[in-house]
Order: C-alpha cells, then structure tokens, then sequence
C-alpha cells in the first residue's frame, strides 16, 4: 500500500509544506514538496529536499541516560521532578530554569511555558528566539502594540520594490527568495535592494546592493525618513552618495514597497531600534498591511513564530499577553493555577549569567545547543558544567551541549513527532509523523507533563494526545480577548486536529485565516493607534582596536543548519562547503600575510579558533564573515561564539552577533591531510580537523604543527589490522595509506607537506564498492584519479552534483549568458534553484572573457 504523508518542513521559517511518500513497508521513503500548500506550492530548497537523506537513526538518543547508564522513563523522569521540586522548596521559584527552542513544536512550547510560568510559578523560560527574534518582537510591540507581522509571502510577488536589509534570503530563506525572483522574471520593471555589508549570493541578483559599514543601518533609515519627509538628512554608511539617492528616490517613488529584514538587524545591540527605524519609514507612507507593501521580518526557525505565540520568551507571559495585572490574573483563571509568575523571568545572556553565577539550580535544555550557539559560548559551557542539575532533552545523543547534562532525555523529532508549527506569514500548518518511534524516544511535551504530574500538578498535565494541547492553546488566545489581543484563534477552538489545513492567524471563524492586518489604521496600543518610535543611531557595542583590528560577522551557509546535527548526515549537503571558512577581502589578506586557503587562528578576547581562509571581493575590507555551523562534533575548534562578547539590545536582550571586534593571524602547520574512514576515527591529538558527511563514510581534513611517522601514525588512527597499501615519500613529505578489510576499503589517508583543496572523488566513489579489484587497489593511493586530472572541484548545485569548472567549461565553450541557459545544458539550478544565485556570480565573473 502506497503511503502519503502530508507534513512540513523542519528547517527555516518560510514554513514548506513536505510531502513524504513511499510504495510499501520496504520502500524507501521519498521527500518532496507539497504543491498545494500555500508557503511554496511545490518547492523545496536544496536542504527539503535533501530531508530522506537525513532520517537514519545513527547516533541518535533512543533511551532515557544519567550520566553514561542506560535508565528506563520512570527513574529519569523522578529523578528530574525531585531535583526541581527540591531547588524551588530550598530556593525559591526562580531558581530553576527552561531554555527552550523555536524548533520546539507549538504544543510542546505551550506545555513547557505553562508548568514554568503556570506552575512553577516562575517567569524563568527562554528561548533561543532570544538570539533570534527578539528585537523584532519588541520592535513590533513598540509599534503597533502587539508582536504582529502585518503582511504575507503573496506580498512579494505583488511588490515593486523589495528591499532586503540584513537577509542572505537566497541561502536562509531560499523558497521566498525564489518567489522574488520569479515575480522579478514576470515583471522586469520590478526592482530588488539589498542592504548587507557583504555581497552575498542575494546581493548577485538585486538591482542595488548598497555595502554599508556593519550597524548603519539605523543611520540609513533614519536618512530615509527625513527624505520621505522632505527634510535633508546626513547618511554616512560607508557608501557612495549616488546609491543613497537611488535608493531614497526608489523607495519614495515605489507604492507597492516591502521591506524584509532579518538577523543583520535583530542580532545588534539597538537592534529594537534598527527594526523600528525600518517600521517608522513604513508608518510615514502608510504602506502596511496592503498588498505589496509592509514591513517583513522573516523568522528563522520552523516554529519562532509559534513560540512567540505561547509566550516562550521571558518577558512574555502567555498567548500574546504581558504581565500586567489583569492578564497576570486572566492567565491564572484559565489556568486554575494561583502560582502564576507575576514578573518576567531571565533573558538568554542574563539566565546563562545567573547559571555561572549559581542563582540557578537546576537548569532544562530542550531542542538547542546552547554550548555552540550562544555568545560567550566558552563561559556558558563553564557555567552549565558547574550548574547542580542539568537536563537535556535532544535527539542526538552527543552534542556539545548534551555532553555536560546529567540527565539527558531521547526525544522524538521530525518525521516522527505530531504538532504544529507557524510560519513567517503567520500561517498555521500540521507537522505529522511518518516513521515509527524509535527507541523509547517521547514527544518533548509528554516528557515535559510526566515531569508536571511528579512535581504535583497533575491534573492541568493530563493531555493524552497534542490535539488537546493545541486545542486548550486555542482557547487560551480566545478567553476574554474581545479583539483586544491580534493572536486570537477562536476558530480552531474544537476543530477536528488531523485536517487543518494550513491556515493564517487570527482565525476568528472556522476556516477564515487573516492574510494581512492594520490596512484599516488600527493597532493594538490603548488608543488603537500606532506610534512611531525615536531612533537615534548607535555603534555597535565593542569598537575595533590594535589588538583585535577586524570586525568579525557570522551567519549562515546555504546547505547547512545551525549545529549540523541533521545536515551533518547528508553528503549532498556536505559538498558545498565541507570545512568552516573565514572569507576575508583580499587587502586584509596581505595586511595579515593571510594565504588562500591557508590556515588561520582568529581571537577574540578570551578564545581563539581555527579556520580555513577563503579569499572573497565581496567582503568589506576590515571585515571578516565566518560560519556559525561548526562545532566540537564536526571540527577541532571552530565555535565562533567563544569569540563574541554579550552584549546585548537594553530594550530586546538579544546579543550583537554580527560585530565582534577580532584578530587574525595565520598558522603555519607542518602538514596537511585528507582522511576518509567507514568508521569513526578518534582523533588522538589536537591539530586542526573538520569533519563533513560522505556517502558511506566520513571525510576529516587535517593540519597538524609537528611532523609524524605517517606509517605508524596512520595505523595507531585507523588500525593495524586488514590490508594496508601505501606510498611514502619522507623528504618531500607526502604519505598515502589505504587500510581494507576483507576486501573491502575501510580508510584512507594522504598527508601533504602544504594545504590543498585536494578533493579525492574518484576514492571516496570506492566507499560504495563491495571489494575493491586488486588491480585498482594502486589507484586509491595514486594521489590522482586513473584519468589523470586531480580532481579538485567545488560543487555548486548539490541537486545534480554540478561542480564549478563543469560550470565554466559550459559558459565559456557554449558562450552561455544565463542561468537558465546553464540549466538548460547541466541541469544546474533546475531544482531547487538554491545555486542560481552563485550561477549568476560565476556568469557574472566570466563575461568579459567571453565578451
Ligand atoms: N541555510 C540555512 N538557512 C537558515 C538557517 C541555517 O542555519 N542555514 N537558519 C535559519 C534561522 S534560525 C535564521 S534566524 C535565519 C537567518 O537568516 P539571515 O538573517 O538571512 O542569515 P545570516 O547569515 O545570519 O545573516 C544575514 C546577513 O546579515 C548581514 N549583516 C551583518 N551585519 C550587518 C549589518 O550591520 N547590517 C546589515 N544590513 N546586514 C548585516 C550578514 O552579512 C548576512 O549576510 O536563517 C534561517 N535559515
Ligand atoms: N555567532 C552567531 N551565533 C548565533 C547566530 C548567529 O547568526 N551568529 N544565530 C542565532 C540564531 S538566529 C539561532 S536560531 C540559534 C540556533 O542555535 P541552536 O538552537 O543552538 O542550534 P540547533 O543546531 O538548531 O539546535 C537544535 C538542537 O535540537 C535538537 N533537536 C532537533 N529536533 C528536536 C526535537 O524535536 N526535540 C528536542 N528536544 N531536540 C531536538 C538538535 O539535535 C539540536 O541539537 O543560533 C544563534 N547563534
Ligand atoms: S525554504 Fe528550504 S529550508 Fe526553508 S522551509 Fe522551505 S524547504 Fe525547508
Ligand atoms: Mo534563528
């Protein structure tokens, strides 16, 4: 019997709509988009359509652990309830805390805010949305009066101009960004702006990239007001004058105008400023709330929106209410509980303080990774290392987060476990299971009400199914709201859970989704209108100095999440960009005697990293951008966090992630080398390593500083047993090792005396074989493929493996002037169309020769 199962995707905030299928029990299952679903209509990125690559269960957390023993549910699950219980008798309330997730699932959001806020009684749970959202969440409310984003994704096909501040749209959000483009491809007459100091692969395809110095931003709204006033403004952003005109004119000659924005402006110290900057340029030409015109924050994650929806941030209380006295009293009513928190709890950066300062006693960690993801992340993971009791709830077994858990929790995830989730357009969709549970993994919110029944608050625990949970959720958003709250969703109350179909809030009647709020001029302040907020500019927090002279900027690669725990399966993802790069402009590259493709140790005040160099024009000089993905699971040290100071946004509490003042210098290693093992290698000194998926193995680069005896070294790493092939070639310092077992290959090693970008394709092919012929067994260490060339590619559409050079061979021996004449040949860029952009770069850099 075929199975169809109709869910959505567990990445970014776009909110696609998946499809996974598979003919029988003994299929494999497929993934693809789901063509009627209203977020991308059949589309899916390189990273959704990659999701059946990621479904094994290798690694995975399947049992209840304390410390390293193997526990069953109920020993866990008491153990955790007596050491709350115990922390909140001997210390009080807020001496316990939640740091939650938005990849969390609403229900299980709802269940976490509740026992913390409702019966614990404390306002102690945050959010990773803190790092995220946050200063769009109090940019909104400063605004309109509520956390409302105004419009919908069909707004991008009806705009005429699209400007995009601080947002790599085409790697982050690729399905919107898509729908830009092809609304630009059906009316060329539209135009699209791009405001980020780098040239990202979004800023290839905008009409005006405007590369302005890092936290400008406010200085270039604030300008843009005034303009659109008529008054004369000062913009000095670090960009030519003409730019600035083109951009002001277009904006105030351009009706149909959308402005999104995402982590380039949230994750600032005045970040709640910049985002209101934004807004008031809106709120002055009334272009909110109508079609094709707005103010668009993107969220990130799958579910930001819905853990802002249920009140997972700290100085939030429930369902979009505050904590105020009446709502303190109308959350308490719903509840029957008369422990409800009356204040706000810690934010991220301060709840991690409180744990380093041992104001927290037992600290729960579900669905992030804090140890990677937070600022300071050196001084977090000493401080959840000392905290008394820490649990964690994670699918994986080993993250650098669960390592320093006394408890840790197998939850379920995606494909297995049954909820829903809010998209950027405020839309509501189902994530429905597919596989089977696995282990004896649980739902985060039954582990999180067993914990509430131990701890004696059983009956508003006693949920059976997250269909009941959703629908108490619905109700609390409809009790006593009267319209005065925007997140009312009265029509879901008692809706049959299993087919609702993917619907916007508010829903105030059964079946009718709200597309787009405040056309009408009325906001959710006391006086039903909107207020705009002074801005005035400020730097970022922490200037460049000597000692640490370049600003470093973090975000996102286009194939990888966050800390790589479901990427991190998926040798198609790995390809695009395998090791953690620092790009620098080339001018710094000689200030800092920095070679391409070298290694480098890059400082902050009281960590360092390393990272491999990757020379890039499209950086600002005096501007370093390093990737947030990598981390103590998949490289010897490259968590950037350790190298940003907190500080934080006074109004949002989100940290400045973007402008961390560091120093590069390069490093000189004494080798360097490829490794692919079957099997895990553990990897016994510390040298530079980074880690990436292959098909049927693993692929290491190393560096180390001091020499080795490869023969020995490579048998200590790999084992001495089974069959050993090797070349060596002491002087000039080249070793290839091939290790097989029963005829089948296990390992491979070749050591360089200097850094390569050496991409053994042709070996790693042979991981798939079942016996390697004894005449091909010389290949594997011929340090070149039997064809001769050696091999050395970047893949740009991971889709159909297309590398670089396929690509420039193409463009240059056909005269090829667009990407779809690429796709037409290579099928490049026809999928998911991630790679378009860099397509576009690499026609871009070709032309002249061409020309
Ligand atoms: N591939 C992929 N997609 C993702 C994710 C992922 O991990 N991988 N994560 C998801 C999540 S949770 C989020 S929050 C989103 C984030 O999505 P984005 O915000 O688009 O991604 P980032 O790469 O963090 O940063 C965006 C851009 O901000 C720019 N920037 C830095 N400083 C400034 C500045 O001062 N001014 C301006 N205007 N720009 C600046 C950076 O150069 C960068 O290009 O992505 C989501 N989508
Ligand atoms: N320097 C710098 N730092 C940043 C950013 C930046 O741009 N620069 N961006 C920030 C932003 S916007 C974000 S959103 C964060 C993201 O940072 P994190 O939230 O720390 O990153 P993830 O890897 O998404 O962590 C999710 C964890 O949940 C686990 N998991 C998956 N599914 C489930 C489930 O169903 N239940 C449970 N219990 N666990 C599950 C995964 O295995 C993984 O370990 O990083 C922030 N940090
Ligand atoms: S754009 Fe890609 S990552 Fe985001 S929801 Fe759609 S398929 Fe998933
Ligand atoms: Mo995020």
């Amino acid at each position: 019997m075929p199975e169809i199962v109709r869910t959505t995707c567990p990445y970014c905030g776009v909110g696609c709509g998946v499809i996974a299928a598979r003919l029988d029990d003994s299929a494999q299952w497929v993934v693809r988009g789901d063509p009627e679903h209203p977020a991308n209509f059949g589309r899916l990125c390189v990273k959704g359509s990659s999701l059946a690559e990621t479904l094994d269960l290798d690694g995975r957390l399947l049992h209840p652990m304390i410390g390293e023993q193997t526990v069953a549910w109920e020993p866990a699950l008491d153990l955790v309830a007596e050491k709350f219980t115990a922390a909140i008798a001997e210390h009080g309330p807020d001496s316990v805390a939640f740091y939650v997730s938005g990849q969390l699932l609403t229900e299980d959001y709802y269940v976490a805010n509740k026992l913390m806020k409702g019966f614990i009684g404390s306002g102690n749970i945050d959010t990773n949305s803190r790092l995220c959202m946050s200063s769009t969440v109090a940019g909104h409310v400063r605004a309109f009066g509520s956390d409302t984003v105004p419009g919908c994704y069909e707004d991008l096909d009806l705009a005429d101009l699209v400007v995009l501040v601080g947002s790599n749209t085409a790697w982050c959000h690729p399905v919107a960004f898509q729908r830009i483009l092809a609304a630009k491809a059906r009316r060329p007459d539209m135009r699209i702006v791009v405001v980020d100091p780098r040239r990202t692969a979004t800023a290839e395809c905008a009409d005006l990239h405007l590369a302005i110095r890092p936290g400008t931003d406010a200085i270039l709204f604030n300008g843009l007001l005034a303009h659109l006033r008529g008054e004369e403004a000062q913009v000095e952003v670090g960009v030519p004058l003409e730019q600035i005109v083109q951009f002001f004119s277009w904006f105030a000659e351009t009706e149909k105008t959308v402005t999104v924005w995402s982590q380039g402006i949230n994750q600032s110290s005045s970040g709640t400023d910049k985002v209101d900057a934004i807004i008031n340029c809106h709120l002055q030409t009334g272009r909110i709330g109508r079609p094709g015109m707005g103010p668009f924050s993107l969220t990130g994650q799958p579910n930001a929106m819905g853990g802002r929806e249920v009140g997972g941030l700290a100085n939030m209380l429930a369902a979009h209410m505050g904590f105020d006295e009446a709502n303190v009293d109308r959350v308490g009513r719903f509840w029957a509980s008369e422990r409800v928190a009356a204040k706000p709890g810690l934010k991220a950066v301060d709840m991690f303080k409180a744990v380093a300062e041992s104001k927290i006693k037992a600290l729960w960690v579900m669905c992030t990774n804090p140890a990677v993801s937070m600022p300071e992340a050196d001084l977090v993971r000493a401080a959840i290392a000392a905290c008394p009791f820490v649990v964690v709830s994670e699918c994986e077994a080993d993250t650098d987060t669960a390592r320093l858990a006394h408890v840790r929790l197998p939850a379920l995830t995606w494909g297995e476990k049954e909820g829903t989730v809010t998209n950027s357009e405020r839309r509501i969709s189902r994530q429905r299971p597919f596989l089977p549970t696995p282990g004896e993994a649980k739902g985060d919110w039954w582990i999180m009400a067993q914990v509430a029944q131990r701890m004696g608050f059983g009956e508003a625990f006693a949920w059976t199914d997250t269909g009941a949970i959703f629908d108490e959720f619905c109700r609390l958003t409809a009790f006593e709201n009267h319209g005065a709250r925007d997140l009312d969703l009265s029509g879901l109350v008692g809706a049959d859970y299993e087919s609702i179909e993917p619907i916007q809030w508010p829903v105030r009647e059964p079946g009718k989704g709200t597309a787009r709020l405040f056309a009408d001029g009325r906001f959710y302040h006391p006086d039903g209108k909107a207020r705009m907020v002074d801005t005035p500019p400020r730097p970022p927090a922490r200037a460049t100095d000597e000692a640490f002279p370049l600003i470093l900027n973090t975000g996102r690669m286009r194939d990888q999440w966050h800390t790589m725990t479901r990427t991190g399966r998926a040798a198609r993802l790995a390809a695009h960009a395998p090791e953690p790069v620092l790009q620098v402009h080339p001018r710094d590259a000689i200030r800092f005697r920095l070679a391409d493709g070298g290694l480098a140790k890059v400082s902050g005040r009281r960590a360092s990293v390393v990272l491999r160099i990757a020379f890039d024009n499209g950086q600002r000089p005096g501007e370093v951008f390093a990737p947030i993905h990598w981390n103590d699971r998949t490289s010897s040290g490259a968590v950037v966090g350790t190298l940003i100071d907190a500080a934080t946004d006074p109004v949002s509490g989100q940290p400045e992630l973007k402008q961390a003042p560091v120093m590069v210098e390069p490093l000189d290693a004494a080798w360097h080398g490829v490794l692919l093992s079957r099997n895990p290698v553990e990897l016994p000194r510390s040298f530079y390593w980074a880690k990436a998926a292959g098909q049927a193995h693993s692929i290491w680069r190393l560096a180390g500083e001091a020499g080795e005896d490869w023969p020995v070294t490579a048998k200590q790493w790999l084992g001495a047993d089974g069959e050993w092939i090797e070349f060596l070639d002491p002087n000039r310092g080249h070793y290839r090792g091939a290790r097989l077992v029963d005829g089948r290959l296990d390992a491979v090693l070749f050591v360089f005396p200097w850094a390569t970008d050496f991409s053994p394709d042709w070996v790693a092919a042979a991981f798939g074989r079942a016996a390697i012929a004894g005449d091909e067994r010389a290949t594997l260490v011929a340090g070149a493929p039997p064809g001769g060339d050696r091999g050395r590619d970047k893949t740009v559409c991971a889709c159909f493996n297309v590398g670089l050079e396929a690509i420039r061979a193409a463009i240059r021996d056909h005269r090829l002037s667009s990407a779809a004449e690429v796709g037409a040949m290579l099928k490049a860029g026809t999928n998911c169309g991630s790679c378009v952009p860099e397509i576009r770069a690499i026609l871009a850099e070709a032309a002249p020769k061409v020309a």
